[in-house]
């Protein structure tokens, strides 16, 4: 059997004309544009990328101003209309990358409704990757950012004085309220108050084949006063290699971090595993970590390589991830699952 360097370096040098299993060996032309989301909010979310990508956008582009449309609803799980801490307040987290390797990040950001767009302004315009706070509040309203009135939205407001009554913080395995991938239903807030997820992860491959991705969330629903998730750090909640794929996470943070989540599922696939497999092997990897505490928790990947090819994986069955490649395919994929 040809050893897997040596294929590497073959297909480096042009000379792979054979097929090997888990190999795009014959370089079949990529499927692009294409971007993928989590949950069900990414069809309108992959609509909005998509009008990006169709006219020749890039996929920075699409990324930013598709994961925009679900910061913008105020009645939504993700932006500022979602679930406060146990303090009360809304906290957001959010992550950009290119293909070019740069990055920008904000975590702990309050009172402003486009955090992934301060994300963008961290990677483009300072020498950092990282703001959160006060800090990045500033910076958001130094750039030119709306600050927001530090008030709930009357959904989180109910969930929150329900929430208090008790004041547990029991994240609720991530779900979505119908198993069915035709539907389209809107996310949902459970019994205890909380949504049945807070985030959006999206992923894309523009025209010119260059990959960009990016995450944003509230975090978890009644989270410690300065808790930040994995959406905001760089390698968890997301990651981007141009050479090989992007990926990005969703579920409960503290577990994608423990793995550097996304990171891991790029690497997965450098070495050769099909997006949906490196997915797989992530998630894996989480329920060898938390042996019988797995079943208690959701965590969610999605990928893309540079093939154009797609997949997804993840804990428990409920997860699913919306997929769009051309004006009349825009589709939602159920997350296979392994408990
Ligand atoms: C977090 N990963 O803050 C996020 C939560 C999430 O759907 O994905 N919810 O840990």
């Amino acid at each position: 059997m040809l050893h897997r360097r040596r294929f590497l370096q073959l297909g480096s040098l042009g000379l792979s004309s054979f097929s090997f299993k888990g190999f795009a060996a014959s370089s079949p032309a990529a499927r692009k544009p294409i971007v993928i989301s989590t949950w069900k909010d990414g069809i309108n979310a992959n609509k909005l990328a998509w009008e990006i990508l169709r006219k020749g956008g890039t996929a920075l582009d699409a990324v930013e101003k598709g994961v925009m449309n679900t910061e913008d609803s105020l009645n939504c799980c993700v932006g500022l209309g979602a679930n406060p801490d146990r303090d009360g307040r809304v906290t957001l987290d959010a992550s950009i990358m290119d293909a070019n390797g740069n990055c920008g990040s904000v975590a702990f950001l309050e009172r402003i409704k486009h955090p992934i767009s301060v994300a963008r302004r961290v990677m483009e315009k300072t020498p950092h990757v990282m703001l959160v706070g006060e800090g990045a509040q500033r910076f958001a309203v130094q750039q030119g950012f709306r600050l927001e009135p530090a008030k709930l939205s009357r959904d989180a407001e109910k969930s929150y004085r329900n929430w208090l009554k008790k004041s547990e913080y029991k994240p609720v395995v991530n779900i979505e309220n119908s198993k069915s991938t035709a539907m389209l239903a809107a996310p949902t807030r459970l019994e205890n108050g909380s949504w049945n997820h807070d985030t959006i992860g999206m992923v894309a491959m523009d025209a010119a084949g260059n990959l960009s991705g990016s995450c944003t969330t509230s975090g978890m629903a009644f989270k410690m006063r300065g808790r930040v998730g994995d959406s905001p750090i760089i390698g968890a909640g997301l990651f981007v290699d141009n050479e090989i794929g992007a990926a990005t996470a969703t579920g409960q943070g503290e577990d994608v971090i423990r793995i550097c989540g996304s990171h891991l599922v790029v690497e997965l696939m450098r070495q050769g595993l099909s997006p949906e497999n490196a997915c797989k092997t992530a998630v894996e990897r989480i329920i060898k970590i938390k042996g019988s505490k797995a079943k208690d928790i959701q965590v969610g990947f999605i990928a893309i390589n540079k093939q154009g090819e797609y997949g997804g994986y993840c804990i428990q069955q409920g997860f699913d991830f919306a997929v769009c490649y051309a004006d009349d395919k825009n589709f939602m994929v159920e997350g296979k699952y392994l408990l």
